[in-house]
């Protein structure tokens, strides 16, 4: 683990002149309204973040993002922004951010923040003035259009394109006081930027050079390959959920994306000094293009944010139509992106975040093997080539809520899901099910510190039900023990920082066939890392190939179990990872 002085956030990489230093580093993602709360108000806050540091120091992390911490009316749980350059009143004041900034500096870990400009929200002042009148000189800062010829405004189909909402139904709201639509991929109260106008640009720049004059060290940025849509603004395929369609295929990585990040990378990354972290989150962007976004001679991003594994049990209806996942399509997924950007570009790595169901839940076992699969998972991943980014609780285990109906959920994805199904006919308990599985909010329940009342999370009536899990799986109960889940992930974090194949060696998939097996090889000069799990609930003989690999003659670095079986088998979740320097073993 590594702390320094504020002053000396040096990189972690060996060659700090000529590498990156987020390649050897590791993120954590803190949803703020779900993390600690200092007041009482059963919504988390900065001051409540700031009193936590200590817990991402002893992880050892080295960047925290920051989910949004703007003004924002909520009704995307901030990431539908009402003032770029200040801090919601539920989370505190800027001088709070100021703190906890330094304080993160001071443990060593830098500080980039989730930045929302796809979409800003219908309430801020930008949005307001563009909707006020037809010439208003923001009017072009958003998409708005006239009905679609031949038909009357508010007549149905009169949206300008078919395009679907993320969130359900069209992608279009009619403005009744100026008469036309304007665009919005999420919510309605999310309209989409118009990203060509210069205007908005220049503007994004300047909120962007704001807050990094004010010690941020980079952007998560939301949505970002969905900023440059096609002006042309055509219909998608329909996608049989009444007149509705697909438009992805009209904003999704559209036609002056690159050149948008590239005139971003000019008119705000350089010149900085210090290298930036940027991640874009990227629905539905390929292996391909992420190369072309992640090389650093294009100077565009550091990494991405990609879906493909995320969505290989997503069923025909989509996410909320869930389907067994096979781990042969897993390693596939997952090692297409480790070939994809070998030689240029780079993988960001994650299982779980604040839209995705939580990992052990959702990939491991966490009624029977609850530790042993959450810890596996977190092996496989983290030693992969790429940074890896640990959501808040991830590093406890924490599990899916039980919800008990779509009334205690708080998530606009999931209520306005479950409305259109229900009201599409759908059977409600069947909707119900696939929201039970996928839901958003089993990533935000509270953050579980101990076993007190609403987990230590606050004093107050929290904004979203504790999980009742907390009585034992809470951080208190995980610092004194050595075999547990946060000192897995903080010993995972340290092999990072200590063993430079964990970050610059090459990566190959082993036994890809195989149903249960996940195993492959980093290697960096004459070091190999081994690494071998077994990502079920049954017992499972090494393969030969992975025996032959390394899994055996050289040291075992890791295990996450206590006592490790025989080299030759594997018990029911059981990862090991091994490490063999001088000749190469193969
Ligand atoms: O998410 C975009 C996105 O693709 C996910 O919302 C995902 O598609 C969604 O969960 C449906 O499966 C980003 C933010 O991470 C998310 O929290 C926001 O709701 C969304 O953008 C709009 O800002």
């Amino acid at each position: 683990m590594t702390t320094s002085p504020a002053s000396s956030l040096t990189p972690l990489t060996p060659d700090p002149s000529t590498r990156s230093w987020w390649r050897s580093a590791v993120v954590y993602q803190v949803y703020p309204r779900s993390f600690a709360d200092s007041d009482g108000d059963g919504v988390g806050d900065l001051r409540g973040l700031t009193s936590r540091l200590g817990h991402l120091a002893r992880l050892g992390v080295d960047v925290v993002w920051l989910s949004p911490i703007y003004p924002s009316p909520g009704s995307d749980n901030g990431y539908d922004i009402s003032d770029y350059r200040a801090v919601d009143p539920a989370l505190g004041t800027l001088a709070d951010f100021d703190e906890m900034l330094a304080q993160a500096h001071g443990h060593g870990i830098r500080v980039i923040l989730d930045l929302v400009v796809n979409h800003t929200s219908d309430e801020h002042p930008w949005f307001v003035e563009s909707r006020s009148s037809r010439d208003s000189p923001k009017r072009g800062w958003y998409w708005w259009r006239p009905p679609r010829p031949g038909l009357a405004v508010g007549e149905p189909g009169a949206e300008p394109t078919n395009w679907e909402s993320f969130f359900s139904g069209p992608t279009w709201t009619l403005d009744e006081a100026t008469g036309e639509y304007y665009l919005h991929l999420f919510h309605a109260k999310q309209p989409d930027l118009n990203w060509e106008n210069p205007e908005v640009r220049r503007e994004v720049h300047a909120v962007m050079r704001w807050w990094l004059d004010r010690g941020v060290d980079g952007f998560r940025m939301d949505v970002i390959n969905l900023i440059s849509k096609d002006p042309a603004l055509p219909d998608g395929p329909p996608n049989g959920r009444g007149a509705l369609g697909d438009g992805f295929e009209h904003y999704g990585t559209g036609p002056r994306v690159h050149e948008f990040l590239q005139e971003m990378h000019r008119e705000v990354f350089e010149g900085r000094g210090a290298e930036l972290l940027t991640v874009g989150e990227m629905p539905g962007v390929t292996v391909e293009e992420a190369a072309r976004f992640t090389d650093p001679a294009r100077r565009e991003l550091s990494m991405v944010f990609q879906f493909e594994h995320v969505s290989l049990d997503h069923g025909p209806a989509g996410k909320f139509d869930p389907v067994p996942l096979d781990l042969r399509d897993l390693k596939a997924s997952l090692g297409r992106w480790q070939a994809g950007l070998a030689d240029r570009g780079w993988n960001s790595l994650y299982l779980c975040n604040h839209d995705q169901p939580r990992a052990v839940s959702r990939f491991g076992d966490a009624q029977r093997w609850w530790r042993e699969s959450a810890t596996a998972l977190a092996t496989v991943l983290h030693l992969h080539r790429g940074t890896p980014f640990v959501y808040q609780g991830e590093e406890l285990g924490m599990t899916n809520a039980p919800f008990a109906s779509i009334a205690s959920m708080r998530d606009v994805e999931a209520v306005r899901h479950h409305a259109t199904a229900v009201a599409l006919g759908q059977d409600p308990d069947v909707v119900w099910r696939g929201l039970l599985a996928m839901g958003r909010d089993h990533a935000r329940t509270p953050m579980q510190w101990d076993g007190s009342p609403h987990a230590g999370f606050t004093t107050g009536e929290p904004w979203l039900e504790v999980n009742p899990n907390h009585a034992w799986l809470n951080a208190a109960a995980q610092y004194d023990d050595e075999a547990s889940v946060f000192h897995h992930y903080r010993r995972l974090i340290e092999l990072r920082h200590t063993l430079p194949v964990v970050v610059d060696g090459d990566f190959t998939m082993l036994v890809a066939d195989h149903p249960t097996v996940y195993a492959f090889v980093r290697r960096l000069d004459d070091e190999t890392l081994t690494v071998v799990a077994n990502l079920s609930g049954a017992p499972e003989d090494v393969p030969e190939e992975v025996l032959e690999a390394g899994a055996g003659p050289g040291d075992m670095v890791l295990a996450n179990y206590v006592e490790p079986g025989p080299t030759a088998t594997l018990a029911p979740w059981e990862a090991r990872v091994y490490r063999a320097a001088g000749a190469a073993t193969r």
